[in-house]
């Protein structure tokens, strides 16, 4: 019998996490701590247990069936598993609903348990973002009426009332620049606010709600004018009439993920706020699925790096395993340090977010958050990149091939940096953030952080970086093309 390697077997996402459990044991009080363990434990088991499903399934997409056999008009969706269970996933282990906990962890908890369930639900974290991050704005909007319709349902411990949120900011003239979004908003008759316009890229097609951006009628161009509607989907058991799904996108990753194309032709919506402003009233959404978008990033960083070590142990070459030749091992390592350093700058993202919503944060956090924001998306999104193609070279050409499951990893890791904002635009906004106080923030925790420890050489290196940061930023503070063409080497080295 000629030799047979092994498939590489997934170690238990959360027991053999040891980065994740001493965050968690460092950064949480003993009782949440141990509140905590068996949601983890679960949404762990239930990722093993999708690793080991996905090498026996073979269909990865959902289909779109637009008219039924008499010629009525259904766009029915018909999803993959891990997204049937995916309502009741996220109920059971309370996803989103510990996110809205009433604690300055609350944050960290949901993140724990997204980092989990992330790679497991095929990308129904996706929706799950946008949902959060409709809760997170509509409570900011103080809207009373969206408040208590839409809240109940989207942070929901029963499937039965569960509802996901799309986002559709996206057009055909516009995704980095939403100012130039061409959907009509116009009140009928009676008053009621009615849709009218394309949506590009609709991912969350098959929820209940979204948040979207439209232009009402007399307003005029760019993103000021703009205003932020929710609307609902769903007619009882029916998608509303005025809501058609043209087609679904075929794409390069996220295959299970039902990315739509729509129109709206007068699908019934309220604003949450001001006639006006919308892109500043949908902020909270960004920097909420931004943050979920570098967790999600440095799940799969980990899940490349747990696969690729699994099987250096099991493989051999030149008369001993993989993992015992010093370059491989060093290749290993190198991995390993880089999604280290990713993994901090996101958790450290969702700590601050907690604190800062629940008014526990010191003085300079909430600018600090802002910052950190967008450096953690664009620094994550290009790194789970990097790091699942240099992992799957690890497996050699097994890495190459379609059914070890390997390559889906690095064509799913390629949209992190697309979606929720490029890399230029993400860069672009962290020189947003810098307006103002510039880098005080950063300087502030820095020294926190350097001053409780005793590396001095990495202390001298990170306050001489920041120092020639800030000269850069003020020598070309008046020079706004020169500040833009140097934002992502900026955003990088202080990501970095
Ligand atoms: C599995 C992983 C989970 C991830 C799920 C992902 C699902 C994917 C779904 C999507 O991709 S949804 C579409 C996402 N689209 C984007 O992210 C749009 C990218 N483009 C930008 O972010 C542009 O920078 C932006 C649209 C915001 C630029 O618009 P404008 O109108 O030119 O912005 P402007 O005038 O600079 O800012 C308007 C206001 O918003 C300002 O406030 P004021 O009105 O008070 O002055 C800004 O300060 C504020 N603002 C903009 N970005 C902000 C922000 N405030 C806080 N945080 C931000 N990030
Ligand atoms: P463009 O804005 O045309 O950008 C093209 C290039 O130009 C990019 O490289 C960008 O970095 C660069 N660029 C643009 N402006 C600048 C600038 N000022 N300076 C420097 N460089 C610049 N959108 C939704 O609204 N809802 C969804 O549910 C949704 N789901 C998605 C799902 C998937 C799988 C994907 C891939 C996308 C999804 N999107 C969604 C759309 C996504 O948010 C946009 O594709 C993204 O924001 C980029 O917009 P665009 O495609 O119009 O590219």
């Amino acid at each position: 019998m000629a030799f047979l390697q092994d498939p590489p077997q997934l170690p238990h996402p959360y027991r053999s996490d040891r980065l994740l459990l001493a965050w968690l044991d460092r950064a949480l009080p003993a009782n949440r701590r141990a509140a905590l363990d068996a949601d983890l434990d679960a949404l762990g088991d239930y990722a093993v247990m999708a690793w080991q499903r996905a090498g026996a399934t073979t269909r990865r997409k959902p289909v779109l069936t637009q008219w039924d056999a008499w010629g009525q008009r259904v766009d029915r969706i018909e999803l993959t598993p891990a997204w049937q269970e995916g309502a009741a996933m996220t109920t059971r282990h309370a996803v989103l609903a510990a996110g809205h906990g009433d604690s300055e962890h609350a944050r960290l908890e949901e993140f724990a348990r997204v980092y989990l369930y992330h790679l497991a639900s095929e990308f129904y974290t996706c929706p799950l973002a946008m949902t959060d991050g409709a809760a997170t704005a509509i409570k900011a909007s103080g809207n009373r009426e969206l408040i208590e319709r839409a809240l109940p349902h989207f942070l929901s411990r029963d499937p039965a009332t569960f509802w996901l949120s799309g986002q559709w900011m996206t057009e055909t003239a516009g995704g980095s620049d939403v100012g130039d979004t061409e959907t009509r908003a116009r009140q009928d008759a009676a008053g009621q606010w009615r849709l009218y316009g394309r949506k590009w890229f609709s991912s969350a097609v098959v929820g209940e709600a979204a948040l979207a951006l439209a232009r009402p009628e007399g307003a005029g161009s760019g993103g000021a004018a703009l205003a932020l509607f929710y609307v609902e989907t769903m007619d009882g058991a029916r998608r509303r009439p005025e809501l058609i799904v043209d087609r679904l996108k075929d794409k390069l990753g996220t295959q299970e993920l039902p990315t739509a194309e729509i129109h709206l032709d007068g699908l019934p919506a309220w604003p949450l706020g001001e006639l006006a402003n919308g892109v500043r009233q949908v902020a909270p959404v960004l920097n909420v699925t931004r943050s979920w978008n570098a967790i999600c990033a440095v799940a799969s960083m980990a899940r490349a790096i747990a696969l690729a070590r699994d099987f250096a142990e099991h493989r051999r070459a030149f008369g001993r395993p993989l993992i015992e030749q010093p370059l491989h091992a060093q290749t290993l390592a190198d991995l390993q340090a880089q999604f280290e350093g990713a993994f901090a700058l996101a958790f450290e993202v969702a700590h601050l977010l907690g604190r800062v919503e629940h008014g526990a944060a010191a003085p300079h956090e909430a600018a600090l958050l802002r910052l950190l924001t967008p450096l953690a998306k664009l620094w994550t999104g290009k790194l789970a990149v990097a790091i699942c193609s240099e992992a799957l070279e690890c497996f050699g050409g097994a890495g190459y091939i379609e059914d070890t499951g390997l390559p889906q990893l690095l064509r799913d890791a390629q949209v992190y940096a697309i979606w929720e904002g490029t890399t230029n635009v993400l860069s672009l906004d962290s020189l947003r953030a810098l307006a103002g106080d510039g880098l005080g923030p950063l300087r502030t925790a820095c020294t926190d952080w350097l001053d409780g420890g005793d590396d001095m050489h990495a202390a001298s290196a990170i306050r001489q970086t920041l120092d020639a940061a800030a000269r850069w930023l003020d020598r070309h503070a008046a020079a706004r093309d020169t500040l833009e063409a140097g934002a992502r080497g900026l955003a990088f080295t202080l990501a970095r």
